[in-house]
């Protein structure tokens, strides 16, 4: 729901009984299940938030949502906040896309770096032309490939593989150069796939793997780290250009204390995940080249050159 409507429910609501002062509602929606990262980043939200504005606003969270759906909600104003990855994000904004280039990033460290530095800023400023406003980069992790038919050791063993990808043309390229075929859907929709064999596999960070309960439904795991999937704090522009200064800025401390809150659930669950997995069934691939996968990626290393412009790849990639 809007949140003007909704704050003048409560805002009459709260008048009503205490006669002291609204207390507004915040519609926050992100794609997991609510013992995920993502539902720790929401939680975290609402804390902090409600912390620095004495309670002024009332956080209601929705998780399991589609990121593409609840993106195209804050664009036109009927959810306040998604907690998203970058995945979809590129339809929206293109500039968002680079980030998705595959081997782009060294590890989370560097990734942190970017993304919270100048080119991450720049890359931000690019929101308010869409009507949304980014407030901060959090964490999903770097995405590895699962499967239900065979161990992939190399990128000749992905080759006729069916892999569902998200809604997203850098990732999908990537997949076609090296013989997979891709099949962008909805995450929403990732389990069934897998379960009635729509789709071989798909790829996703370990926590989202071990929250969407993926060792059921896949028998393998390459830690291929193919892409590093940064996730982004998305308000609507109109709601974010109404707050006062004082809340603009406790809406974004909010949304950093969240991100981080985010980015260290992660690093714990890409430690302890695997052994998860493995107790639960799946077979790892742990000792991955990662050089022939950047290899076999070479044709699509070009078209993003031209497409991003080497220049700006580069300077994320030497980014210190
Ligand atoms: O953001 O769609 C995806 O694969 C995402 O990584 C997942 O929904 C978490």
């Amino acid at each position: 729901m809007h949140l003007t409507r909704l704050a003048a429910v409560a805002a009459f609501a709260v008048l009503a009984s205490t006669g002291a002062y609204a207390q507004k509602t915040v519609q926050v929606g992100h794609p997991t299940a609510s013992n995920s990262h993502y539902g720790i980043a929401a939680r975290t939200f609402s804390e902090e938030l409600a912390k620095l504005t004495n309670n002024r606003f009332k956080t209601v969270i929705t998780p399991n949502g589609a990121e593409r759906e609840m993106t195209e909600s804050v664009q036109i104003g009927t959810l306040d906040l998604v907690i998203t990855s970058t995945g979809p994000i590129g339809n929206f904004v293109p500039e968002v896309l680079i980030v998705d280039v595959p081997f782009l990033f060294r590890d989370a460290k560097h990734a942190h770096a970017v993304l919270d530095g100048p080119i991450g800023q720049e890359i931000q400023a690019k929101f308010p032309a869409k009507g949304m406003v980014a407030l901060a980069w959090g964490e999903n992790g770097f995405r590895h490939l699962t499967n239900g038919v065979r161990a992939v050791n190399k990128p000749e063993d992905a080759k006729g593989l069916k892999i569902r990808t998200m809604e997203n043309q850098v990732h999908m390229q990537a997949f076609r150069t090296i013989g997979v075929l891709p099949t962008p859907m909805a995450f929403t929709e990732v389990f069934t796939a897998l379960q009635q064999g729509t789709v071989d596999g798909q790829e996703n960070p370990i926590p989202v793997i071990t929250a969407s309960k993926f060792a059921q439904v896949q028998k393998h795991l390459t830690l291929t780290g193919h892409v590093y999937s940064p996730t982004l704090f998305i308000t609507n522009k109109s709601l974010f250009d109404g707050l006062s200064d004082a809340d603009k800025k406790a809406w974004t401390e909010a949304a950093k204390a969240a991100a981080k809150a985010q980015r260290e659930f992660v690093a714990k669950v890409e430690q302890s995940g695997v052994d998860e997995l493995r107790a639960a069934g799946m077979q790892v691939v742990s000792d991955v080249d990662r050089a022939q996968f950047q290899q076999a990626l070479a044709p699509a290393y070009e078209d993003y050159a031209k497409r991003f412009g080497k220049e700006n790849l580069d300077r994320i990639r030497n980014f210190q």
